[in-house]
């Protein structure tokens, strides 16, 4: 090897040991859906059912696993499988991800703009639901704590406004607590499967208060089940 080829070998080492230590950093600077870690379409343009990170008995006595186990795999696989079908006949549409489809439903063709709205919506909250629950009794901490108490006066108020908030919901839908566009904490309710992201706001935390997700355990007794989600979530 002459002394020139040995250099351009180094160079060519050095560099991809150079773009190994640099490649972490660019793939945590990719954009808002990774931030999300929302589900990404996979090759063939459908959305995939993500595993439960947990197994289905994990947050009992909370959450027990038949509920778990009937939420993810059939509430939750169904909405996947709507979306799926609903945009099956539209190329354009499976190129989006679920932040794209949702903060812009006007751009969803109308004969299938409402099954995109609660189906994708649907994909997108439970999505972003299972990763949330865990460890019972965790506050949250650091920066959110404190910007918790800036919004909100304290994490038991905090609590307050999330549980009026669902008890409030008449029928089915979701208590949001999010962040704006803007970078402002907020909570809100949202019918059916309206999620934030429609107003293209980060998910923080969501209650979820359809009957599926606690009728086998709580009955009619939803301020039961509130009370428990806000005792069971980790931000
Ligand atoms: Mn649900």
């Amino acid at each position: 090897m002459t002394n020139l080829s040995r250099r351009n070998l180094l160079k060519l080492l050095l560099g991809s040991a150079l773009a190994a230590r640099l490649l972490p950093s660019i793939s945590q600077a990719e954009p808002s859906v990774a931030q999300q870690g929302l589900p990404r379409l996979s090759e063939g343009g459908l959305f995939t059912l993500p595993p439960l990170p947990y197994a289905p008995n994990a947050l009992e006595p909370y959450i027990d696993a038949e509920t778990m186990t009937l939420h993810h795999d059939k509430h939750h696989a169904a909405y996947v499988n709507n979306l799926n079908k609903a945009i099956a006949p539209y190329p354009d549409l499976q190129k989006k991800s679920l932040e794209e489809l949702l903060s812009n439903l006007d751009a969803v063709p109308t004969e299938i703009r409402t099954t995109v709205r609660n189906n994708a919506g649907g994909h997108a909250n439970h999505s972003h639901l299972w990763k949330t629950l865990a460890s019972p009794g965790k506050k949250p901490e650091g920066k959110l704590a404190k910007e918790i108490d800036e919004s909100f006066g304290t994490y038991e108020k905090w609590k307050e406004e999330m549980t009026k908030t669902a008890m409030g919901i008449f029928g089915s839908g979701w208590a949001w607590f999010a962040r704006n566009k803007e970078g402002k904490l907020f909570i809100k309710a949202y019918p059916n499967q309206d999620s934030p992201l429609m107003e293209s706001a980060t998910l923080i935390y969501g209650i979820d208060l359809w009957e599926h997700a606690y009728y086998l355990k709580h009955q009619n007794r939803r301020a039961d089940y509130v009370k428990t989600s806000l005792s069971i979530f980790l931000i």
